[in-house]
């Protein structure tokens, strides 16, 4: 008797405990194995490195997996003064566009350069959404190498994805809005007759990596909002997801979503590229900026384009095609053998699942709708769909694939990740998130061979997950183990900025490539100084140029003397090390910017306009050494006209004073 009871009662608070303390899930979700699952040694490496958007913070940061480690920050379309990214007049460049110097931009996508459709390792090229751009980050050395502004274009969010071997890297316009070289100046309410969408075609130098927009599409005035190329069979095509079809120009969360269906539209780009080599396009003109980074000079030069090629889609029959698809697409995925296109209506309450085959079929038959869109023929719904997944969950967004014949989409809505089967379209678990996914990754889950075992989930809201931080939260990433049956979630760990998407590949791919040093003697830098010997302080007008080496553990000069108000001085840092991990810092007091810091080998330069005489501390600002505080110096700065002449020197060993340039 007494036993029993006992036992009823253990069962009832079991009950109760399980239903009350926590939200549905987290209980069983994490399981006693996850720790084991995500623990990376003190001293070991993660198995991937997992290049994650930034968001608004305008960078890439760099984690490891399984650990969630955070390895790097990368600025990209930001100034960071962690490592004097866009202060040092050697990176400024890096930044300009035909608006000037834009400091700032809204990084969304991330695509790896490809090889027979699966990163290389090479190349990470990033989108800039708000002031049009594309980036190529150099993985070599963790750095942006290379902007890219996009004409004709605004609110660059289809973008950038990559064809199977990087031939192109695509980026479509989500605004559509008048071309850059009409008369913009008209009524918003025109939006119908004088909007247009454009996607760019930026071709990559297979030696170098360089990009060069080699021609646009002109399109209706939709929005489009994220694309993939076709792998294997569909490598040719490339698919869009299109939203606003409706061509509204206010309050679009209502009359943007009065259609029952938007498009995927679908690009041959092979034969785009053909009518572009056949002289089929137009010369538009129009101006962007095309900004590089050159590794030997240590210098970001920033050149204006002025030409673009243009195809308008309308003119050239057999190029593009629009799908149907419920209900405003967001992510558009195609699976790793390309035969699968799947489009994720954020209002539908299913998700249809394209086939490349049905589509080709289709065309040949002509299988269109009586109307066409634009001038586009419109491929018939059930023409070009394999099937639909009913009852998927709530706000589809994205889907990546695991190789093994798997899906995983995102709901925003309904908070999960879901997975489910291509091939029959079952679905096979569904895992919650915390809370409202956007992006999900999978190591090489849009590509054509994914390596699996991990899912990571971007969520977009964080509420009650850490320890509250006011009012911002941080934005919370999740990590699955998808090697079983079931998804498991094994950790959470918090972002910086809000991830978007995000792409993963195995560390070896990478980790061998990394450049140490910069070779000091390759230095190419105008302003370098190549031993302490040479380093020398030289009046120009009112420009003072210090030419300075740094090295364990003082600069050389560190004693500066002759500065005048109403001078410009340019401090023209050389690392003089060459050794890994051992760079200089480089700050001035007063100086209205940023530090520098600067890699062994490496020259860089900051400006510093005084603003009153005295004297100015300087100091490296990176622990460098056991007498890292003692590597610092002064500048002494005047009155203009004084009679204090420019000298400099080291140890009281006063070097001449070179002859003033006056
Ligand atoms: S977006 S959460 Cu890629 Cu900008 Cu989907
Ligand atoms: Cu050099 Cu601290």
């Amino acid at each position: 008797m007494i036993t029993k009871k006992i036992t009823a009662g253990v069962l009832i608070m079991s009950v109760f405990f399980a239903a009350s303390c926590k939200p549905k899930g987290v209980g069983n979700a994490v399981s006693a194995d996850a720790a084991s699952k995500v623990y990376v040694a003190p001293g070991k490496y993660d198995e991937f490195y997992n290049f994650v958007s930034g968001g608004f913070s305008g960078q890439l940061s760099v984690y490891g997996l399984p650990s969630g480690r955070l390895l790097r920050v990368i600025p990209v379309f930001s100034v960071d003064p962690e490592k004097g990214w866009g202060f040092s007049e050697e990176t400024k460049p890096m930044l300009n566009t035909s608006h000037g110097f834009v400091p700032w931009d809204d990084l969304h996508h991330v695509e790896m350069s490809m090889t027979d459709g699966s990163a290389d390792g090479k190349w990470v090229f990033v989108n800039g959404n708000n002031t049009p751009r594309l980036a190529r980050v150099d993985l070599k050395t963790f750095r942006t190498a290379e902007i890219l502004e996009l004409p004709n274009s605004a609110g660059n969010h289809s973008s950038p994805f990559s064809t199977e071997n990087s031939e192109y890297i695509v980026a479509g316009t989500r605004f559509s809005v008048p071309p850059d070289d009409v008369n913009g100046d008209v009524p918003i309410s025109s939006y119908k007759e004088n909007f247009k969408g454009h996607i760019s075609f930026v071709s990559v130098d297979k030696a170098n990596g360089e990009m060069k927009v080699a021609f646009q599409l002109k399109t209706p005035g939709v929005n489009f909002d994220l694309s993939h190329a076709g792998k294997g069979k569909s490598r040719d095509w490339f698919f869009f997801s299109t939203y606003n079809t409706e061509q509204a120009n206010t309050l679009l969360e209502v009359n943007a979503s009065q259609r029952d269906k938007d498009f995927i539209m679908a690009v041959n780009w092979k034969k785009a590229e053909e009518y572009v080599k056949a002289g089929k396009g137009k010369k538009q003109a129009v101006k962007y900026a095309h900004n590089k980074y050159d590794d030997i000079t240590h210098t970001a030069k920033s050149e204006m384009e002025n030409e673009v090629t243009v195809l308008d889609i309308t003119e050239f029959p057999d190029l593009v095609y629009f799908i149907p698809c419920p209900k405003s697409p967001h992510g558009c995925d195609v699976d790793p053998t390309g035969e699968y296109i799947v489009g994720s209506g954020k209002l539908a309450a299913l998700l249809p699942v394209f086939s490349f085959d049905k589509i080709q079929k289709a065309i040949a038959d002509k299988a269109f709708e009586p109307e066409k869109y634009s001038g586009i023929p419109v491929i018939k719904y059930e023409a070009a769909l394999y099937g639909e997944v009913q009852k998927p969950g709530l706000g589809p967004l994205h889907t990546e694939f695991d190789g093994n014949g798997n899906a995983y989409t995102s709901f925003f809505v309904s908070s999960e990740i879901v997975k489910w089967n291509i091939k029959d379209l079952k679905v096979l678990d569904r895992q919650p998130t915390y809370y409202s996914v956007g992006h999900l990754m999978i190591p090489g889950g849009d590509s054509k061979k994914p390596f699996g075992k991990y899912l990571v989930a971007y969520n977009k809201i964080t509420k009650d997950r850490y320890l509250p931080t006011g009012p911002e939260l941080s934005q919370s990433a999740q990590l699955f183990d998808i090697s079983g049956d079931k998804m498991q979630l094994i950790l959470d760990y918090p972002t910086i900025g809000e991830p978007h998407y995000a792409q993963a590949v195995p560390a070896a791919l990478i980790r061998d490539k990394q450049l140490k040093i910069f070779d000091i003697n390759a230095n190419k830098n105008p302003y370098v100084t190549k031993g302490e010997a040479e380093s020398k302080v030289v009046r120009k007008g009112n420009q003072v140029h210090v030419y300075l080496t740094a090295v364990r553990s003082h600069f050389a000069p560190d004693n500066i003397e002759g500065v005048q108000m109403g001078d410009e001085v340019f401090f023209h840092v050389t690392n003089l090390e060459q050794d890994w991990d051992v760079p200089h810092g480089f700050g001035v007091k007063g100086a209205a910017n940023g530090e520098l810091l600067v890699m062994p080998g490496e020259t860089l330069t900051l400006k510093w306009i005084p603003d009153r005489t005295g004297i100015f501390p300087i100091y490296c600002t990176d622990f460098c050494s056991a007498l890292h505080q003692e590597m610092s110096g002064y500048v002494r700065v005047s009155p203009k006209g004084s009679n204090v002449p420019i000298s400099y020197s080291l140890g009281n060993k006063d070097k001449p004073a070179a002859p003033a340039a006056r």
